[in-house]
């Protein structure tokens, strides 16, 4: 089960109410987000089809102010709107099922009560529970006994997932559902019936410690994102000396370049990035550097970017400012220029780069390892993946391992001391050391003997592994996006490069072909696959 990370979520969890006509939903979900509500569930025991437009836009509303969206009891309909999960009934359908339809990400929370619902409820898919009614209330006509503050205690006990309390809460009595342990509280009429609904609102806002929020619109003008984006970027004004025209006009104008180096990547949104994990400044600014690792690895100083941006319909202005403050400070910390992009809109979103360097007159080279040379690593590995994992488990105990996911950094610093040594064969690692030394070893015809008896293990990996029992030499191995530098050389030119180079140390050596790949690995060893969890089929 992934999603870990929900309970924050649940402090003041909204859901509609179907059965006040003059106060349309619309309203209803932008009162509540604007009064810090921190997830919002879509309630209407009468849908139909023609409703279908209207939970689209709310998921949409929710989506562009950052707040999780849940549909109630229908899980075909919380994928068909590609909601954030879904909350089910003691009728409703699993939340196995759920998990399967929804895929590893989606939130999931199931109503138990009482400790007999727990005890026959299988909670393994849930994120989180909803328990009451707590207190007397008449916005559900078949809502079971009122459990009190004492059967909410009792559910905090028992269940091993956050519990958000609901029914017949409001600003008066929230607190005492917190005390007794809740992670949060649901509420429908404390809001939707109040005469002052806003006023109503922002009180729930207050008691749940949540901020109040400016409504986010999305983006709409094209150029105007465009002009937003490229002028907050310093090289608009200061292209510097080899980006003659930069970005605003159709084309980039570059100076003449010595060996001009080129090479491109991607970041999609559920494959490499969440943004409920990363904020957007992370986003841009690891795209940045995850492209220039393929440069450094070139021997290539980094001149120009072109950035193509997908954007969902749900992204705003502030998303776009925040996305380039990270682009443009990894552009700054490498002395490069945005030379240009384009915008379209997309599903999810997206960052194509392109990235124009200026390479030395060596071109290292995957297939230029030799049968006697060692293979050698720049710094520690493992980290980013299992920083992953710790954003997957909802773990926060190794911060480390989770900046090291959010925030790689192109390891130019090494490649200068690899290319004044003259090492010929280099690569960045940006899918694990097996897959990555796996392309050495295709390229250039050798087998390859790890040694992971060599392995410099992070002591923030070996407490990762400790805690999880994992053998961190497989982690080692297939985990990916570390972005240090592989190479191949003799062992002599090693013994210069290990001073002047302290993290880097030897992992295995090259050897005649044997038909095989690799020797000395592990069982059970692939490289690493970008965001290859469960997403559901979308
Ligand atoms: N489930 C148990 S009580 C309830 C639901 C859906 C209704 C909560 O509404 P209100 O108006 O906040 O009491
Ligand atoms: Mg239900």
């Amino acid at each position: 089960m992934r999603h870990s990370d929900v309970a924050s979520h649940l402090r003041f969890y909204f859901i509609t109410d179907d059965q006040n006509r003059a106060f349309p939903v619309e309203k209803q979900v932008e009162t509540a987000i604007s009064a810090g509500a921190t997830m919002v569930q879509y309630r209407n025991k009468w849908f139909t089809a023609s409703d279908f437009e209207q939970v689209l836009d709310l998921r949409n509303r929710c989506a562009t102010n950052g707040i999780p969206f849940i549909i109630n009891d229908d899980i075909l309909l919380a994928r068909a709107v590609d909601a954030d999960g879904v909350h089910l009934g003691q009728t409703d359908a699993s939340a196995d099922l759920a998990r399967r339809i929804l895929g590893d990400y989606a939130i999931i929370g199931i109503s138990v009560s009482t400790a007999e619902e727990l005890a026959k409820t299988d909670i393994a898919d849930c994120n989180y529970i909803g328990t009451g009614p707590v207190y007397a209330t008449g916005t559900k006509a078949d809502a079971s006994p009122v459990i009190g503050l004492s059967g909410l205690s009792e559910m905090v006990n028992l269940s091993s997932r956050p519990v958000v309390a609901i029914g017949g809460i409001g600003p008066q009595n929230a607190g005492a559902c917190f005390d007794a342990g809740a992670a949060g509280v649901a509420v429908i009429s404390t809001i939707t019936r109040s005469p002052d609904p806003d006023a109503a609102a922002r009180r729930m806002g207050t008691v749940c410690g949540c901020s109040r929020r400016e409504l986010q619109t999305p983006w709409a003008d094209e150029f105007l994102l465009i002009d937003q984006l490229v002028g907050q970027c310093r090289s608009a004004s200061d292209p510097g000396p080899k980006v003659k025209v930069a970005a605003g006009d159709d084309a980039a104008l570059l100076a003449r370049l010595n060996n001009p180096v080129i090479t491109t990547d991607t970041q999609r949104e559920g494959v490499h990035f969440r943004t409920r994990w990363q904020t957007m400044a992370e986003i841009g600014a690891k795209a940045v550097e995850i492209t220039f690792s393929d440069l450094a690895a070139s021997y290539a100083k980094p001149i120009a970017l072109f950035v193509n941006l997908t954007l969902p319909e749900t992204f705003t202005g502030s998303d776009g400012r925040q996305l380039y403050s990270g682009v443009d400070a990894a552009l700054q910390k490498h002395g490069a220029a945005l030379a240009g992009g384009n915008i379209s809109s997309g599903f999810r979103l997206a960052l194509d780069l392109f990235a124009v360097g200026e390479g030395i007159d060596v071109f290292p080279r995957r297939n230029a390892a030799r049968p006697g040379n060692g293979l050698y690593v720049t710094g520690p590995l493992g980290l980013a993946r299992a920083g992953l994992a710790c954003l997957q488990k909802g773990d926060s105990a190794f911060p480390e391992l989770v900046a090291c996911f959010k925030s790689p950094a192109a390891r130019f610093d090494a490649a200068e001391i690899l290319a004044d040594c003259g090492v010929m064969c280099v690569a960045d690692l940006s899918d694990g050391l097996a897959g990555d030394a796996g392309h050495i070893a295709a390229a250039s015809n050798v087998s390859i003997r790890f040694d992971p008896q060599l392995f410099v293990i992070s002591p923030y990996l070996d407490a990762y592994c400790e805690k999880y029992g994992l053998d961190p030499a497989g982690e080692i191995l297939s985990g990916g996006e570390d972005y240090e530098l592989v190479f191949a050389c003799p062992p002599e030119l090693f013994e210069q490069i290990r001073t002047r180079l302290p993290g880097a140390h030897q992992v295995g050596e090259c050897l005649p072909d044997s038909g095989r790949r690799f020797t000395g690995l592990p069982e059970n060893i692939g490289s690493y696959r970008h965001g290859r969890g469960k997403e559901g089929r979308r």
